[in-house]
């Protein structure tokens, strides 16, 4: 009897042993520890790197959920909805907006969006809110940070329960440059003092601006990027970017995928937290050699998404411009820039 017990204690802490082996290679090979620098050079593209898994793969619908049949022969064919990375591009009619967020309703998942209104742009933040409050992800949990130098002019907006706005001051600045390289430090600075651990996704929004139509679960992702509206007809070689090689957001011409918007982007907490780390370094060490990019932060986005291949990209129904005429591809308008007189906002720059 005795010597039966010991097997059995031994066979069980023999299997113990091999559990606890198992464990540890399933989460090391999950967990992938990467230092800063690893990261940045990775991001930069300098470095063929680590593989970071931090994406939800799991979508778990709701059992019984009635919706259209979806078809894999019929769909949008005026425009291309998928990279040659094979990262989805948004389109309207190319997703189902019940089905989606019935998906992340049940991963209760929580948004927060930035916005920066320094100076005179803080006339934008009323409209910008209000009407966020009715188009974006509506019926989910979202923060807006609001960043500014003039707190007290912050209106109040009605929100719904679980939705706020929570306003931090920043200091005034005369110079678009400054407003402009502080707003990745700043988006880093909140990920990682308030956001990480808590919020599952991020925005960064421009402020002059407003919603027209419905921005939701269907722009998700581990990195998002808006296709800008001033030049996707455009050979890449008319595109915008760095030119200058000296620069960190240098892309050479015959490069770059598409022409990305500065004023709309986002995902993931843990990706954008490595973009703006990424982009604010860049910019930085840009600066102390005297080079300031031709786009500024914008240039740097570009740069850094063309090495770090964003895992969905919203077309520019995500990001028109008010004074365009809406080109035949362009179903609906979600987001777009409003038309603004330089002269009256801008300080002298
Ligand atoms: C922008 C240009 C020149 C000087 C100052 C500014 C500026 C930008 C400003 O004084 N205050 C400010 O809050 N911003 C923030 O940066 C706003 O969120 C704004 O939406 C964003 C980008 O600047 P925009 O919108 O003027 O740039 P465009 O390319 O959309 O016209
Ligand atoms: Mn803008």
């Amino acid at each position: 009897m005795y010597s039966l017990n010991g097997k059995f204690g031994a066979l069980v802490t023999m299997m113990a042993l091999l559990l606890a082996l198992l464990y540890c290679y399933i989460s090391l090979s999950f967990r992938v520890v990467v230092t800063f620098e690893q990261e940045q050079a990775i991001a930069n593209g300098r470095s063929a790197g680590t593989v970071r898994k931090n994406h939800v793969f799991h979508l778990v619908a709701p059992d019984h959920l009635m919706y259209k049949q979806p078809s894999i022969v019929e769909g949008r064919t005026d425009v291309v909805t998928v990279t040659p990375w094979l990262a989805p591009v948004v389109w309207e009619g190319t997703f189902n907006p019940e089905l989606l967020d019935s998906i992340y309703r049940q991963q209760n998942i929580s948004i927060a969006a930035t916005v920066f209104a320094v100076g005179k742009y803080i006339m934008f933040l009323k409209d910008f809110l209000e009407t966020a409050e009715q188009h974006f992800f509506v019926g989910f949990r979202v923060q807006i940070f609001v960043f500014t130098d003039r707190p007290n002019e912050v209106p109040k907006v009605k929100m719904a329960a679980d939705r706020g706005v929570t306003v931090h001051a920043v200091p005034s600045s005369n110079r678009w440059q400054v407003i402009s390289a502080r707003r990745m430090e700043l988006v880093q600075e909140l990920i990682e003092q308030k956001l990480q651990g808590k919020t599952d996704y991020i925005f960064c929004l421009d402020v002059d601006s407003k919603f027209h139509n419905r921005w939701g679960t269907e722009s998700l992702g581990g990195l998002v990027a808006v296709i800008h509206p001033g030049y996707y007809w455009d050979p890449r070689s008319n595109f915008p970017y760095e030119r200058r090689a000296q620069s960190r957001a240098y892309v050479a011409v015959g490069e770059g995928d598409f022409y990305y918007c500065g004023g709309a982007f986002g995902g993931n907490i843990e990706e954008v937290r490595l973009l703006a780390k990424t982009c604010r370094s860049n910019f930085e060490a840009d600066s102390a050699d005297g080079l300031e990019a031709a786009w500024q932060e914008e240039s740097h986005l570009n740069r850094y998404m063309w090495i770090n291949k964003p895992s969905k990209i919203l077309s520019p129904e995500y990001l028109w411009q008010d004074f365009k005429s809406r080109n035949r591809e362009i179903q609906i308008i979600r987001f777009s820039g409003i038309v603004k007189n330089y002269a009256d906002i801008r300080p002298n720059v």
